[in-house]
């Protein structure tokens, strides 16, 4: 039998960690199961005029839920019953979320959590993903956690990762010792090794940007923006612009096939629109284990000493040579 499933995996590599007792494992496998639930309501989405739309009652007398919230409640749900972890954050959630599980005061870990990253793209069939973030707890095992155990540097993660829900679902994920990929196979119920130790390629074609944003971009944006259209007849010079709107999505895509994702401070956004806590530091994290840069056009987006749990900064992140040629604009 040629696979390995998620699971197999998670035990093979727990050998990297000589002092773990299996709790990231566990975690990481609790994450696996929420994933395969979330995928499984994705999936039928699209069938909601027949289940009813959200807000409504369904055939089954079920209020119909935003699957972003199913998303929410999925993962605190797996994390709470796991009992690995203490305390969590969430995209969803105003305030942290205390996990009131049997087990969940004596958990060593926290997680950052976006449910449901691009979740407006749902009804037009677009691709959509879960992100997480895994650190270790700070305060003491047996105590109240707080948000201080929450508001960690990404140079403090023990794990990062997403499930991007395209046309297939994929878990990507590192445990700071490189970037592997699964493919869930929904005929044994299994995420299954597809993409071991992916390496983002130091150069690409691809420049992922919102322009609609253009009139309010930096100076250094802008200009590199002109640099990657000019065509330069020598080099006919190759670049493309690709942008789903749905960060994992635009993210996957330009870590496989190396690219840049650019999200810059504008007038309605001055530090950006993306999350650091949800999107940004766990995105940054893979980037990095692939071989890639991420930085916020000042500072390398992992040394960001977060101070406040929705916190937004700009980001540059992807191919080294790509991010490396943004980060020269911006100067
Ligand atoms: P804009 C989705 O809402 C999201 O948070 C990311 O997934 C995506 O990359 C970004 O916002 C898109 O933002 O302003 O370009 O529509």
């Amino acid at each position: 039998m040629s696979i390995t499933t998620l699971g197999q995996f998670i035990i093979e590599k727990q050998q990297d960690f000589p002092f773990a007792k299996g709790e990231l494992s566990r975690l990481l496998r609790d994450i696996g199961i929420a994933a395969k639930i979330i995928s499984r309501e994705v999936n039928k989405a699209g069938l909601t005029q027949i289940l009813g739309e959200y807000g409504s009652v369904n055939v089954q007398g079920e209020d119909v839920k935003k699957l972003d919230i199913i998303g929410n409640e999925t993962f605190i749900w797996a994390l709470e019953k796991g009992g690995e972890v203490c305390i969590m954050a969430s995209e969803e959630n105003d305030d942290v979320i205390h996990l009131n599980g049997e087990y969940s005061k004596k958990g060593k870990y926290v997680v950052c959590i976006d449910p449901l990253d691009g979740s407006s793209n749902i009804d037009v069939n677009v691709s959509i993903g879960t992100i997480f973030s895994v650190y270790r707890r700070i305060s003491e095992p047996g105590t109240d956690a707080d948000v201080n155990d929450v508001l960690q540097a990404g140079n403090k993660l023990v794990a990062a990762g997403y499930v991007v829900y395209g046309t297939s679902t994929m878990l990507v994920y590192s445990t700071g010792k490189g970037v592997n990929g699964f493919t869930l196979d929904p005929s044994i119920g299994e995420f299954c090794l597809s993409h071991p130790d992916i390496k983002t390629p130091e150069d690409g074609k691809v420049y992922s940007i919102n322009e609609g944003n253009a009139g309010e971009f930096p100076q250094g944006i802008t200009e590199y923006l002109k640099w990657v259209k000019e065509s330069d007849k020598a080099t006919s010079r190759p670049y493309s612009a690709r942008y789903i709107g749905s960060m994992v999505a635009d993210f996957h895509r330009n870590l496989l096939k190396g690219g840049v994702f650019i999200y810059p401070p504008t007038a309605k956004a001055p530090n950006g629109k993306l999350r650091l806590m949800f999107e940004c530091i766990p995105m940054s994290f893979l980037a990095e284990q692939a071989g890639g840069l991420s930085n916020t056009g000042s500072q390398r987006v992992l040394d960001v000493e977060p101070t406040e749990i929705h916190q937004r900064v700009p980001v540059v992140m992807g191919s080294k040579n790509m991010v490396e040629k943004v980060l020269e604009y911006m100067k």
